[in-house]
This record gives structure tokens, sequence and C-alpha cells, in this order.
């Protein structure tokens, strides 16, 4: 076998070890249940080698959907046989929030919207696997676009905050950028209450060193976000007043922007002219509050601490949300751009490969063996390939997929990688990271 086809066949077996039938687990031992935006990677990694497995996915996760229309951050496998903490046990969800389904078990948080993303993605791929493969698929997903449509609902309704037009976060997990130092700030001032319960931790048992996940002081404040959360019985009106986390996230606004953008199309698509003027508004709005926040000096976007007001500019991933969110003058892009690939990135002299870090190496606050802090997560990258072939970059973002897919030569398909001696991090077998190796090998780019 070629390297790319060995690549493809073992990326494809992973998602296939890593399915219980139903979903996909984000990880075999790390993450054992079905993670939100991790469906949706895995959705377009998977409709490459098996369209029916793919649609039923996202069929697995929106199963979970709120009745207010909230897509939570897990749906947890009943049958999960590996324990992960923080479980159903924690959150409670069915008992605190009538909208939470009795079945699955849910977390009380959400994640970021790439679903509308994967649905483009996977109707794209069907389109040129037959007449009839593009028709099953089409009819699914006008099956699945009015939860689709109430997700992004949900988003405007209870998280668009006013002021900046920022998706409001009441947690930093739901940014799905866990410990990123983008968070220091809102996080040093979360003051973890006395009543905290104790617990142990089962993450660490599961990675080869414990620097490479959270500290403890950060996941007391993880823990205690949940107790705030579940106090609230999990409602966004309530949070607003009493949540000691609360931000503007740039990113996610700028992922909701474009992943609103697409289910417009597919609104229009399905006859609803309406629906489709309503999801351009959202995509709108989140754009503009996205644009709102870039910093002038750095040139990249920073989050808000809606709780202060104060603007985040550590530079990580975030900062290049714009170029995520779409739409852009061709001055902002090119500067994007230059900025992706220039020295304090994709660039900086120090790294193993030509790849953005999630922390930019020209940072303090960079760490390239702890998880968001500074590794590379392939996925991420497969996002800003995503992007950029979006923006007609295709350049750079074909010099992004070859560097990646030399990166994943290894065969670890790790969740995360030191992006300056190239170690493999975190779990092995990472499901996104095998689903954006089947994408940029399978897929037409
Ligand atoms: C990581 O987050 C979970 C909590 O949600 C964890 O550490 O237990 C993050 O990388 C997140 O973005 C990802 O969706 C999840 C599963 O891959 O793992």
């Amino acid at each position: 076998m070629t390297g790319s086809l060995s690549l493809a066949a073992r990326a494809a077996y992973i998602l296939r070890d890593n399915s219980t039938g139903l979903i996909t687990r984000a990880a075999p031992s790390l993450y054992p249940h079905q993670w939100s935006w991790d469906a949706g990677f895995n959705a377009i990694g998977l409709a490459s080698v098996d369209l029916p497995r793919a649609r039923l996915e996202l069929d697995s996760l929106f199963a979970g959907q709120w009745r207010n229309g909230m897509v939570p951050h897990i749906v947890f496998d009943p049958a999960g046989a590996v324990r992960y903490w923080p479980g159903p046990a924690q959150w409670q969800c069915q008992r605190f929030n009538e909208d939470a389904p009795a079945s699955p078990a849910t977390s009380g948080i959400t994640d970021p919207p790439v679903h509308a993303i994967a649905v483009d993605r996977i109707l794209a791929v069907a389109a040129s696997a037959g007449a009839r493969e593009h028709e099953i698929t089409l009819g699914w997903a006008a099956h699945l676009y009015p939860r689709l449509l109430a997700w992004h609902r949900f988003l405007a309704r209870d998280r668009a905050d006013k002021e900046t037009g920022l998706i409001r976060l009441f947690h930093g997990w739901e940014s799905g950028t866990d410990n990123s130092p983008r968070w220091d700030v809102p996080y040093a001032n979360v003051q973890v209450g006395p009543d905290m319960p104790g617990y142990t931790r089962s993450d660490r048992s599961h990675v080869s060193s414990a620097a490479q996940r959270p500290t403890d002081g950060e996941y007391d404040r993880y823990l205690w976000l949940i107790e705030e959360a579940r106090e609230a019985g999990y409602d966004a009106s309530l949070l607003r007043e009493t949540g000691s986390f609360q931000v503007g996230d740039v990113l996610f606004t700028a992922i909701y922007a474009a992943a609103s953008d697409l289910l417009a199309v597919l609104a229009a698509r399905l006859g609803k002219p309406d629906d489709a003027a309503e999801l351009r508004d959202y995509a709108a709005e989140a754009r503009a509050a996205v644009l709102g926040h870039v910093d002038e000096a750095s040139g990249l976007a920073a989050d808000v601490d809606l709780r202060t007001g104060e603007w985040l500019r550590t530079e990580t991933y975030a900062g290049f949300a714009p170029l995520i969110a779409g739409g852009l003058s061709a001055a902002m892009r090119e500067r994007q751009v230059a900025l992706l690939t220039g020295p304090r990135w994709a660039g900086h002299p120090d790294l193993k490969w030509p790849l953005p870090p999630s922390t930019s190496p020209s940072s303090p606050a960079f760490n390239p063996d702890c998880y968001w802090r500074g590794p590379v997560w392939p996925v991420f990258t497969w996002l800003l390939t995503w992007a950029l072939h979006r923006s007609g970059e295709d350049a750079v973002a074909g010099q992004f997929r070859s560097a990646s897919l030399k990166q994943l030569g290894d065969h670890t398909y790790a969740e995360y990688y030191n992006p300056v001696n190239g170690a493999p991090l975190g779990s092995h077998h990472q499901s996104w990271t095998a689903a954006a190796a089947l994408d940029w090998l399978l897929a037409e780019q």
C-alpha cells in the first residue's frame, strides 16, 4: 500500500473501532462518549468511506437535542464501559431542566455549532457518489433540517449577547478549547465555593503524562461551573445573573456565522425562503460581531470577558475567527493569511512542521505539551484548510494539508502534537484526527 492509502485505511479502521454502532466515541478510552463538535467532524470523515454511517452519526447526536433547541456538548453512551468523569450523575439534566431528554443522558452545556458545515460537506461527498446516494442524502438532510434550524435559533435567542453580538458561554468547555490561555483571565475570577463536592479525575490515567492535561486548579473550576449551571437549572437567563464565567467567544461565533450561511443555502434548496433569510441574518450579525472584535494592532480577533467588558488578547487559534467566519474583504483576508503563515504562527522557525499551533510560540502563554495551550490540533488544521479553500486560498490550504499528512505519518492519530519536537500527545486513535485525515485523503479538496 502507498503511504496515503495506508493512512486512509488506518483512519477508517480507527473510526470503525471507536464506533458503538450508533455513535463514534471521541477517543477509545479518554472520551468514551459522543461529543457534539467531534460528531460533526467525525461525520465529515465518515462521509468518504460510509455515507449511511456519516448520516447516522448526526442523527444519533440530534437524538440528544434539548426541547429548547440546544445540542448538548456530550451525549452519553448508556453502555459506556469505560469510566468518564463527570458523567450523567454530576449533570442530572433531566432532574434540573425539563427541556433535557429523558434518554439519552446528556451534559447541560453546549459546544461549537459545526453541524451545518458537516451536513454541507456530506451533501458534497454524496453528490459524487451516484444519483441514488445523493437522493437519499438530500432526503436525510431535509429530515434533519428542522433540528438544525432549532439549534441555530437557540443560539440566536439564548446565547447571542445583546451588546457585543458574540455568542455567550458559561463554561470554557463550551468553547471546545478548554484550558486555552484565552480563558486564563476569566477563569482567574472564578471562586470555587466551599460546598464543592470531592471528586477523582479519570482523565490523566489515559495519557502518557499529566502535564498534557489541565491542572487540578483548572478542574476544580470546571466542576464548580457545573455546580453553578445545575443550580441555575441550566437556564441561560438565570446564568446571565449568576454565572461566574461568562465570555463572548469569537471562534464559536465565527463557526456559527459560517454554519448559518450554509444552513441558509440548505433552507433555500428545501424551498424555505423565510428561514433562509432568517439564517442569513444570524450569519451577518455573527460575522459583524467577530469583525467588530479584531484588535487593530495585532490583526487577531479577541474574545471578551462579558463580566468586565475586557478584551482577551492572548494569541491563540481564536484570533483567526475572521477567516473561519468568512465573507472578508480582500485586505482583511490577506492580513489574516499573512499572520497565519508568518513567523508568529505556522512560519515560526522552531516548529517541526509549518502548521499553526493552538497558541503562538511567540506568546508567553505558549506551552508546547499542554492540551490547548500550544500543541497543534490536526482537527483544527482541518477547519482552517476548509476555511482557506472557501476563501479561495487553495495554495495555503494545500500546504497545511500536506504538512498535516506528514505529521500524521507516525500513525498514532494523536489528539494533538508537540509543535516543536513533533511528539504525539493526549489520546491516540482520536476519532476526529482520523476523520480529518480521511477528508484530506479521500474527498475532493
Ligand atoms: C476535550 O474536552 C473534554 C470536556 O468536554 C474533556 O477534556 O474531558 C476538548 O478537547 C473538546 O474540545 C473535545 O470536544 C473533547 C472530546 O474530544 O475533549
